[in-house]
């Protein structure tokens, strides 16, 4: 079953024809728009109609996170704010967050993605799309939800959190397909089962989880404990949000990236060469049809390889392996993207805290958790025990405000934290590995 066939089967040959039409249309449109590529292009010689074929891609420079950042929030923006429909954001590496927007046409193609890719999964017009992304500037929420309602399935607006009434909603409503983190998935099952409620009596039949690395192992655990069939989507709010990339049904072996409205390539992150098909390496996207902040070779920092194998069920699009990790320090707890700079900031500015700190992410039960300890001036501890609780509080408002993750501060006298002779070791994660 496919949502858009005619695309989504495309032939290689026309798919690449496509890419390449569509690729140069961009460009065309970043150089004359956006000034940070203008400049770019030229300091390398390079003009739009320099790009005669997909391999011509290789020559255009990179775009990375920082570049969004010292763009902020607008810089890199290609159309007027009269365009502009929609703005989300994401973390940033430090204090600011990483700003998007998206035009109409932009918002149409992000729900045909989100839609095909729905399909992909085993979802249909008549599914009741239970949706426990977040709803906000996180793009999850948002972009599962008019997805859904493209393919004209009904979608329950759910959001995060609330757990106990997402469960009672599921059972009263007969959701038929979850929408939302992998870990969150198996939080759901176990609360459910503290409240006597067993998945197997819900309607639920199909899983779409992403946002954040999982493995194997936890989808074998989730589909046993949710008796659901669970399928892995891709994606990141610079590109457009979910719907990059996600597995069929067929096969669940790979996620298709949508091909005619993205280019993947990999490439070591350290020589930034491209390596061969199969092979690991960091995910480089280039947006071909994005109106609102079109992106040449972005690099996502996500490891993964790619596989131009025809696959079982009859798409043309090449294949991503599940994500195995990053190539930066980015971690993603209880589906929040977290850089260890962010929290630091947010320390640096508290008077009385030395610069050493830890990170230490755990996984209780099903749930993610994060432990701050931060060495502050020894003084404070010859103060009142109240007057340490009260900064501790304050430091977990003040991450809690950024980032929208709780978090428990536990302060320390100087010299606790370990030091280390090269690169200052900031997080320690007891997770199981993906
Ligand atoms: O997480 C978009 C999304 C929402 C994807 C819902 C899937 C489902 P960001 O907040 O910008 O956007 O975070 C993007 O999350 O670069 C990856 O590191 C990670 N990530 C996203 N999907 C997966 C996945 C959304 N399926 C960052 N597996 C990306 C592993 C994932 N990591």
């Amino acid at each position: 079953m496919y949502y858009n066939e005619e695309f989504e089967t495309l032939p290689r040959p026309a798919l690449e024809a496509l890419q390449l039409k569509r690729l140069k249309t961009m460009l065309e449109r970043v150089y004359s728009n956006v000034p940070f590529y203008k400049e770019k292009f030229a300091s390398l010689g390079i003009r739009p109609e320099s790009v005669k074929s997909l391999e011509d891609l290789r020559s255009l420079p990179f775009t990375v996170k920082q570049d969004m950042r010292d763009a902020y929030p607008y810089g890199l923006f290609s159309s007027r704010m009269e365009e502009i429909v929609r703005i989300h954001a994401s973390s940033g590496t430090t204090g600011k967050p990483t700003v998007v927007g998206y035009t109409k046409k932009d918002i149409e193609t992000w729900s045909e993605l989100m839609a095909r890719s729905f399909v992909s999964a085993g979802v249909h017009r008549g599914d009741i799309i239970h949706n426990s992304y977040g709803y906000g500037l996180f793009t999850g929420g948002l972009g599962a939800h008019y997805g859904a309602e493209k393919l004209g399935a009904s979608v329950i607006p759910m959001s995060g959190g609330n757990t106990k009434r997402q469960i009672l909603i599921m059972k009263d409503f007969g959701s038929t397909v979850l929408t939302c983190t992998p870990s969150y998935s198996l939080f759901l099952a176990e609360a459910a089962r503290d409240e006597g409620l067993d998945f197997r009596s819900l309607s639920l039949r199909v899983g779409i989880f992403g946002a954040e690395p999982w493995s194997e192992s936890m989808r074998r655990e989730i589909e046993e404990k949710l008796n659901i069939s669970a399928i892995d989507i891709y994606g990141l709010s610079e590109i457009m949000g979910p719907g990059v990339a996600i597995e069929c049904q067929e096969a669940k072996c790979g996620l298709h990236v949508w091909e005619d409205h993205f280019i993947p390539e990999i490439i070591n992150p350290e020589t930034c060469e491209p390596v061969p098909e199969g092979e690991k390496g960091e995910l480089v996207i280039t947006t071909i049809t994005k109106e609102g902040i079109p992106l040449v070779r972005y690099r996502t920092r996500d490891i993964t390889s790619i596989s131009y194998e025809p696959c079982p069920c009859g798409r043309t699009h090449a294949r991503i392996a599940r994500m195995s990790g990053r190539s930066d320090d980015m971690l993603i707890i209880r589906g929040v993207n977290v850089f260890p700079s962010q929290i630091e900031s947010i320390l640096m500015r508290i008077e009385g805290v030395e610069p050493h700190y830890l990170l230490i992410v755990d996984r209780k039960g099903n749930l993610d958790t994060l432990e701050v300890q931060v060495e502050v001036d020894e003084r404070l501890f010859s103060d009142e025990v109240k007057h340490l609780q009260e900064m501790a509080h304050c430091i977990e408002k003040e991450i809690k405000d950024l980032l929208s993750l709780t978090c428990k501060v536990r302060l320390v006298e100087p010299k606790t934290i370990t030091r280390s002779e090269g690169k200052a070791k900031r997080v320690v994660d007891n997770r199981p590995k993906a």
